[in-house]
């Protein structure tokens, strides 16, 4: 197949999406079958993976949103229609028009339909979380069994429980989840049996976040799996929600999934981003297509992992710029539904041909030195450290008032600092310029520190950026 044929789908898609958007009346025509077999459908059809996507019910009539959906995914699965707050917002009263959009879409484009998600702490009318225990209790049985009940036969795997344990990096269960506070650690085990009770055929997952690497977090969510294996609680999958910082993707990634294989179930990437500070360059781009590449390549080297989902479809409508500001761009496909590398990473890692190098090659932009350096020492006991982070300005103008950000990926958590105002968020750190130490010429060195504490692994962070500027290791 010519090159052009290569990128004509996807380019083809671009433009017709592009003349729809824009209303022209010679929309470019679809390229033929032929191309048909380079979307990431077919492709991860051909490996015997999912590729799925999260829909957004409300974006589903958009024609340019409808388009890649229809064309690039073999699986989908309702970002919040399927949630408690959707479907049974007061007691015993079930709201269906929602999750049957998602539901009749699968049906009609043939795709697989996930089910997410009977059991989770957010997402929760207030009516549950005000229930004792025992009407809880059944409340929770009484949803479970009429959501299931109602999608018997045609979803094939459904999120049981999402995000179960903590991410205060000891392996503890979430302490703000009504489920946990009111009926302790057997709640999961009870959800899993009622919704087996209420359909004996689909998949029963456990999904969470920052368990896609070997930590504190992931090993308990392993001895609950391997409990359940070794005591008959029926249970299918394990999602690995895969909302990654950019650059940040486990090198234990795969060993983790195979881990979890190896206790005889499947694994699926259930909610895959990743995040890049806005606006995103062509490096940070490229960054993200080898993350996005790493994530499949591992999902393909483990047999029993089933696929692998984008939570979303196109940076335009991602949840992370709400949620994560000065973030975005996390998806496959642009603001303006074009491919990014990142799709083409992906429709590689799934054995399209490489994209051709230019026989012109373009010149490597020039980009300008990092504008700083930073060193980062920790210092660790057994569940305790400290590190000091020394940062350099490389740039050629004086900074006045620096702000520091870089993420933790093993479960740490900051209890205090020096010389810098120091916060987090989830794994987001924040250091900030304390008032003595704002001014940094070219040249020089701000040092600060904090203490903190950990799960047992201290991996160190590998991405710092100094007022947004990516600086390279001291
Ligand atoms: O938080 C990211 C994801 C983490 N894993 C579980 C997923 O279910 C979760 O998805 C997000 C959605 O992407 C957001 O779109 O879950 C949030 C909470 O359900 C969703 O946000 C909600 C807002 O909280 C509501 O106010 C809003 O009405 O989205 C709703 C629809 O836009």
């Amino acid at each position: 197949m010519s090159s052009h044929r290569r990128l004509g789908r996807s380019a083809l898609l671009a433009a017709t999406l592009a003349a729809t958007l824009l209303g022209s009346a010679t929309a470019v025509t679809l390229a033929d079958d032929a191309d048909a077999a380079t979307s990431l459908r077919s492709l991860a059809a051909a490996t015997g993976r999912d590729v799925g996507f999260a829909l957004a019910v409300d974006r589903i009539s958009e024609p340019a949103y409808r388009a890649v959906a229809d064309e690039e995914f073999s699986l989908v699965v309702a970002e919040n229609a399927m949630k408690w707050d959707s479907v049974e917002p007061v007691r015993g009263q079930f709201r269906w028009t929602s999750s049957d959009v998602v539901a009749d879409y699968a049906t009609t484009t043939g795709k697989k339909l996930y089910g997410h998600t009977l059991v989770w702490h957010q997402a929760l009318p207030s009516w549950v979380s005000t229930l004792p225990a025992d009407q809880l209790r059944a409340a929770m049985r009484h949803h479970i069994t009429t959501v299931v009940d109602r999608y018997e036969g045609r979803v094939a795997a459904w999120d049981v429980v999402n995000e179960a344990f903590s991410d205060n990096g000891d392996g503890s269960r979430r302490g703000d989840s009504v489920f946990q506070q009111k009926l302790g650690n057997g709640y999961l085990a009870e959800a899993f049996t009622t919704a087996r009770a209420a359909d004996p055929d689909v998949d029963l997952c456990l999904n969470d976040y920052s368990i896609e690497g070997v930590n504190a977090k992931s090993n308990a969510v392993y001895n609950l799996v391997k409990s359940f294996k070794a005591t008959g609680v029926p249970i299918d999958c394990v999602g690995f929600q895969g909302h990654f910082v950019l650059g940040q993707v486990p090198a234990d990634f795969q060993a983790n999934l195979q881990r979890f294989a190896d206790l005889g179930v499947d694994v699926r990437i259930t909610e895959l981003d990743v995040r890049v500070p806005l606006p995103a360059d062509a490096n940070e781009l490229a960054q993200q297509a080898a993350d996005y590449r790493k994530v499949w390549q591992a999902c393909l080297a483990v047999t029993r992992c089933r696929g692998v989902t984008t939570w979303g479809l196109t940076d335009r409508y991602s949840w992370i710029p709400e949620f994560f500001s000065g973030q975005g761009a996390a998806l496959m496909f642009d603001e303006n539904y074009a491919p990014k590398p990142a799709y083409r990473a992906v429709a590689e890692a799934l054995g399209a041909a490489p994209t051709p190098t230019p026989t012109t090659p373009t010149p490597t932009p020039t980009l300008p030195p990092p504008g700083c350096s930073v060193t980062y020492v920790p210092n660790s006991w057994n569940t305790g450290f400290t590190a000091e982070v020394r940062v350099r300005n490389d740039g050629p103008a004086t900074v006045d008032g620096w702000t520091v950000r870089f993420a933790f990926t093993s479960g740490q958590t900051v209890t205090g600092g020096w010389n810098a105002t120091v916060t987090q968020s989830g794994t987001q750190v924040t250091a900030r310029n304390a008032a003595w130490n704002g001014t940094l010429a070219p040249g020089g060195t701000v040092s600060f520190g904090f203490q903190g504490t950990h799960g047992g692994t201290n991996a160190s962070p590998t991405l710092f950026t100094l007022n947004g500027a990516t600086c390279r290791h001291g």
